[in-house]
């Protein structure tokens, strides 16, 4: 009898512990290799948390498409005043697309605002999590071929509500008008508000987008394990 009150204990507490979402922002690292190729599945992606080796796997929100792709726990508020494109933004691959080579590239555009002051931080965008989530938001950037310096002077994500981490990337490097991607994994609540910012580097300020894939739970994977054993000796116990 006690065997039985201990295996129903552990399945609550494995079904609890699931659902209690912790709110923190780490900051993952840069991909300044991928360029152009982030929805091809064959170009490796040792940051892409889902393992399908494309960035946006979930959804993302890109310029200069308007028709942003975002996934169902996540919303996007455009922070800057100005989306722009021109045929000397740099070229990605066209998010209509996911699989190997060769996906055709499309002309990528920015989300941004002039008259800034170098080495003021300026909001770009906004998430707010529409369900509770863990996953790694992507911040593409360097779009800008022909003035990489209006990307900002780094890449910086802090949540506003729920939670108060705060990361930067550090120095933005690879700043070559070729597409590079900084990596940010989430956790949060439905409610919880992120803000990705940056400090100006001259005086205009501009990002290319967001990213969007899912980061799979070891935590609730080895506790449903845990469970399905305390189960197993449940039933054996009866026999
Ligand atoms: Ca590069
Ligand atoms: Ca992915
Ligand atoms: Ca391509
Ligand atoms: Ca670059």
């Amino acid at each position: 009898m006690l065997g039985r009150t201990a295996v129903v204990a552990a399945l609550i507490l494995s079904v609890c512990m699931h659902s209690v979402a912790v709110a923190y922002v780490i900051y993952t690292g840069a991909d300044t290799t991928t360029n152009d190729a982030w929805r091809t599945t064959d170009s490796a992606k040792p940051l892409d948390p889902d393992g399908d080796n494309a960035y946006g796997t979930d959804g993302y929100e890109t310029t200069p498409w308007a028709t942003s792709s975002l996934p169902a726990y996540a919303s996007v508020t455009r922070l800057l005043p100005y989306t722009e494109t021109n045929p000397t933004a740099a070229d990605a691959d066209d998010p209509a697309y996911l699989g190997p080579a060769p996906i055709p590239d499309i002309s990528t555009g920015r989300v941004y605002t002039w008259a800034t002051t170098p080495g003021i931080d300026y909001n770009v965008f906004q998430v707010d999590l529409l369900q509770d989530a863990t996953f790694m938001l992507g911040v593409i950037t360097d779009t800008w071929a022909n003035n990489p310096e209006i990307h900002p002077a780094n890449v910086q994500v802090r949540q506003t509500i729920g939670g108060s981490d705060s990361v930067s990337s550090g120095a933005m490097g690879d700043r070559d008008g070729d597409v590079d991607y900084y990596l940010f994994e989430l956790g949060g609540s439905t409610g919880d508000r992120f803000i990705v910012f940056g400090t100006a580097a001259t005086t205009a300020i501009g990002l290319g987008g967001l990213t969007f894939d899912t980061v799979p739970e070891p935590g609730s994977i080895v506790l449903f394990g845990l469970g399905a054993v305390g189960l197993a000796l449940y039933w054996r116990k009866r026999k």
